[in-house]
């Protein structure tokens, strides 16, 4: 039987983060098949197993060593953090880095009908939410009382149905709140995915496959915000090319065949590239403007 640690790693097994973390692991190499029922991925060309599990249970298995890392919202991770914290149970873990997903605000949403007057005109109400901790903490910090009710989903329906005056819930279009007759009035936490890492250290074997994981999971993100240009400009005026790049990279200019007064201009932009900035570039006699995505980048 092979014996040779494996770095386990927990995501959500299906839900709003699922596709996103696969996609992240797929583009740092990692071979996996996610496509059964099995709960325990192997992934086959590196040592390291996938646990595919509920979004709630990840801080959990990360706060009790039982996965080495996870990949998870920050509502939830703080949601339990201080629920742990309030029972006195270990919630210790290290965020390794923020990810560029699963974006999303948790706000407090009164009926259309509500007349808000700042946070005062909250207190005593009561809120259906899924994350309690956060709305007390949030009350507390804001000097407001409110009461609350748990439900896991559906939220939105709470205060139609008589079960509570507001609720507090994720929001990312607002389209959900809309339809329901709701309105946004409190944004009380700012969430996007984190990859985290329990608190005691890993063995020697399990922090080399995270040295080499954890580049190719900043070269995937920053490659998605990303973009390489290409271009012709006129030879005389690159440096008004170079000071309309996005991002402070430095770009390369080529020679064009057969061309004297052109040369070609390649840069990587880490900044968006504005149909604009197009524009401009054109104005300044540039022509066969390229702009195209990164698969991969590194240093
Ligand atoms: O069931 P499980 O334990 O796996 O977790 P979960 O119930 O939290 O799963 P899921 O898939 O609903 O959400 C996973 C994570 O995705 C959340 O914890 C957030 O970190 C993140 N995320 C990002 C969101 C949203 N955006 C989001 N909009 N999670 C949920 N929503 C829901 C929200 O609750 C509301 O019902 O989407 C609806 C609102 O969306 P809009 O676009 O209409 O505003």
């Amino acid at each position: 039987m092979n014996t040779e640690p494996r770095l386990r790693i927990a995501m959500q097994k299906s839900g709003r983060l699922s596709e996103d973390t696969q996609a992240l692991l797929k583009r740092c190499g990692l071979k996996l098949n996610v496509a059964d029922r099995r709960l325990l991925a192997h992934v086959a060309n590196m040592p390291i197993d996938i646990m595919r599990v509920r979004a709630s249970d990840i801080p959990g298995l990360v706060m009790d060593g039982i996965c080495d890392l996870g990949i998870v919202g920050d509502n939830t991770l703080e949601e339990e953090e201080l629920a742990r914290a309030a029972m006195g149970t270990p919630n210790a873990y290290v965020r390794t880095t923020t990810l560029n997903f699963g974006g999303c605000r948790f706000s407090l949403a009164m009926p259309e009908e509500f007349e808000y007057k700042g946070l005062q005109s909250l207190n005593g109400l009561r809120f259906a939410t899924t994350y309690p901790n956060l709305l007390k903490r949030f009350a507390q910090e804001n000097g407001i009382e409110v009461d609350f009710c748990l439900l896991k989903g559906s939220v939105e329906v709470a205060p139609r149905v008589g079960l509570a005056d507001g609720i507090c819930d994720l929001v990312s279009t607002g389209a959900t709140l809309e339809a329901n007759g709701l309105k946004e009035v409190a944004e009380v936490f700012r969430s996007k995915a984190s990859l985290i890492q329990r608190a005691e250290s890993l063995s020697s074997e399990k922090q080399a496959i995270l040295d080499t994981l954890l580049p190719r999971i900043y070269g995937v993100m920053k490659a998605k915000e990303s973009k390489y240009i290409m271009l012709h400009a006129p030879k005389d005026k690159v440096a008004q090319v170079s000071s309309l790049m996005p991002g402070k990279e430095t770009p390369t200019v080529l020679p064009l065949a057969g061309r004297e007064d052109m040369v070609a201009v390649h840069v990587v932009a880490t900044e968006t590239f504005f149909w604009e900035t197009m524009e401009q570039l054109k104005a300044l006699g540039c022509n066969s403007i390229l702009v195209m995505p990164i698969e991969k980048m590194m240093g």
